[in-house]
């Protein structure tokens, strides 16, 4: 009994995440992230968000972010996110994520911000001509899960450093007004397979902001691309061993083994042990077959979401609704606990 009553309260905890609509969504997207969350809308409420706010704290062209905020919602719908279930939404169309954001810019030091490395590899160089949003990237993070008290954040390794800002936020906030306001956040922090390398360089991941798109497998490429696009990736010369260890230095190898373990669901011990002795032609064609298999029916249901705009907007639209009711007593209450309103 007690057990079932746990199982229930862990059903209504929030599960918040989001990707940014800067370009291609990809395998590295689908399988670090959006096929994680459409598996968390079993245990979970879940609220996924195209972080468009985010995606301008670089340039963006206009036009082409308005086709990528749509796209990204279309790839998240392809992969499993039921926007009845779920709430979809795009940042921008919920403004207390910017107002609080900026309240939290007042709670956040210094100090922990120029901790921040994801900055400092953004930004490169030349880190004063860097925007100053994207320095302050964090605190808008903080402000997207705290707003709905999200307690999961399912993210990826490179995220870890931003969602341990977001508990100390929460703390401090809580600590400087003498409240038990904000939950303190479970990091969630995807680890096998979680990260996908370019199929160019097994060192660099996944990225939509790589050059060449043979870098990497859109949710848009049909067959024919993908088949090429893995038929054309880097690998060494050598065969597959029996073990992961053999793999260490490996990167484009344990790249391709991960990817199939990922897509095929199969511990990485076992794709080596299925493939042991095989080279990497034979390989890549069962690799193919697979992805080609699994990816088929989304990149499917992507194209047909992408001829139906209007229907893609109203599940924005609907999203934000129900994002708004959520925010705005939680918004209200912070005007109250920091003395903005009585
Ligand atoms: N290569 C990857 N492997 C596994 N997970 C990945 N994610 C992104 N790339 C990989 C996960 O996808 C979610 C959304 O990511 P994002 O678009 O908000 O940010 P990103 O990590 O900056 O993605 P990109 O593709 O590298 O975009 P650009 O090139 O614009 O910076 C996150 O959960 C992320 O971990």
């Amino acid at each position: 009994m007690a057990n079932d009553q746990s199982k229930k309260m862990k059903a209504r905890e929030r599960v918040f995440s989001g990707a940014q609509p800067t370009g291609n969504m990809h395998l590295g997207n689908y399988l670090g992230a959006f096929r994680n969350w459409a598996r968390m809308q079993a245990d979970y409420d879940c609220i996924y968000c195209v972080v468009d706010l985010h995606a301008i704290t670089t340039f963006q062209d206009p036009e082409t972010l308005r086709d990528n905020v749509r796209d990204a919602a279309a790839a998240y719908i392809a992969s499993g996110i039921d926007p009845e279930a779920s709430i979809l939404f795009s940042q921008s169309q919920v403004p207390a994520h910017a107002e609080l954001a900026w309240i939290f810019n007042c709670v956040a030091r210094l100090g922990w911000l120029n901790r921040m490395t994801q900055f400092k590899d953004k930004a490169g160089k030349h880190k004063e001509r860097a925007s100053v949003g994207l320095y302050i990237y964090p605190t808008l993070m903080a402000a997207d899960i705290l707003l709905y008290k999200a307690t999961r954040v399912p993210v990826g390794q490179d995220q870890k450093q931003h969602l341990e800002l977001t508990r100390d936020i929460a703390q401090k906030f809580n600590n400087d007004f003498g409240v038990d306001f904000f939950p303190i956040v479970e990091p969630a922090i995807l680890e096998e397979g979680a990260r996908i390398m370019s199929l160019r360089d097994g060192r660099q991941k996944m990225s939509k902001s790589d050059p060449s798109d043979y870098s990497r497998i859109n949710l848009t490429d049909d067959a024919g691309a993908i088949a090429k696009k893995i038929r054309k990736a880097r690998t060494d010369a050598d065969p597959i061993p029996d073990n992961l260890e053999a793999l260490k230095d490996r990167p484009e190898a344990l790249n391709l083994v991960t990817i199939y373990s990922a897509l095929a669901d199969l511990p990485l011990k076992r794709v080596c042990q299925e493939f042991s002795g095989k080279g990497f032609a034979e390989f890549k064609a069962a690799l193919s077959e697979l992805a080609v298999e699994k990816l088929a029916p989304i990149t499917a249901e992507m194209s047909r979401l992408k001829g139906d705009p209007a229907y893609i907007d109203g599940i924005l639209a609907a999203g934000a609704e129900r994002a708004n009711d959520l925010a705005a007593p939680i918004l209200k209450e912070v005007h109250r606990i920091i003395g903005l309103t009585s």
